[in-house]
């Protein structure tokens, strides 16, 4: 089965086999998302993290989840929105990557958060459409494998564009 859900709340709390975290290039922690996770998971992630060498944007990089309740922290780093087309592509990577990890990784539930559409500005409606496209995709390039992919919604607003925007693309969720 495959399924989409939404959630309204914190990342850090969710229970499932790995949350995605919205990180930099350095992959050594940073405010937001990022400093939430690495608050909950503990120094030991860090140090981790510390032997993963950095990340490039659009990609994905897989660590353990340590006090979190998730078993992995999948990593990865949206771009800093600029307008540029290559926003658009660097952004579907994030989420193309981290979905390809999760099933080496043999992952069957994942929640993502709105990956920069915090500290890194990009406008919330555009990142939505771009988010739920790429898993939407990802979801029927891959129909034989089981996953529920949850979008984890830290605010109202966020929540509510995810919402429509899913209707609005005949997504179904939950
Ligand atoms: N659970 C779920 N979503 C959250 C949480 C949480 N605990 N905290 C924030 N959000 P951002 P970015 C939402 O800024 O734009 C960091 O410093 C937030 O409301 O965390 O990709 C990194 O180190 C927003 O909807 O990530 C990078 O330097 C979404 O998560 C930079 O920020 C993303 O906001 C990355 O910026």
């Amino acid at each position: 089965m495959q399924k989409i859900l939404f959630d309204l709340g914190d990342i850090t709390k969710l229970d499932c086999d790995a949350i995605v975290n919205a990180a930099n290039k350095t992959l050594l922690g940073g405010g937001g998302v990022d400093g939430a996770i690495h608050r909950v998971a503990g120094r030991e992630l860090l140090a981790e993290c510390r032997t993963l060498g950095g990340c490039n944007t659009g990609e994905a990089k897989i660590t353990k989840g340590y006090k979190l309740k998730a078993k992995y922290v999948i990593h990865t780093v949206g771009p800093i929105y600029s307008g540029k087309d290559s926003d658009a592509t660097d952004l579907a990577n994030c989420y193309k990557n981290s979905l390809d990890l999760a099933k080496k990784y043999d992952i069957h539930s994942i929640a993502f958060p709105a990956i920069s559409t915090g500290v890194y500005h990009y406008p919330l409606e555009e990142a939505t459409r771009i988010a739920l496209t790429t898993i939407d995709n990802w979801l029927k390039a891959n129909a034989d494998y089981d996953i529920e992919v949850i979008f984890s919604c830290f605010d109202k607003r966020t929540y509510s564009v995810y919402i429509d925007i899913a209707k609005k693309l005949n997504i179904t969720f939950i």
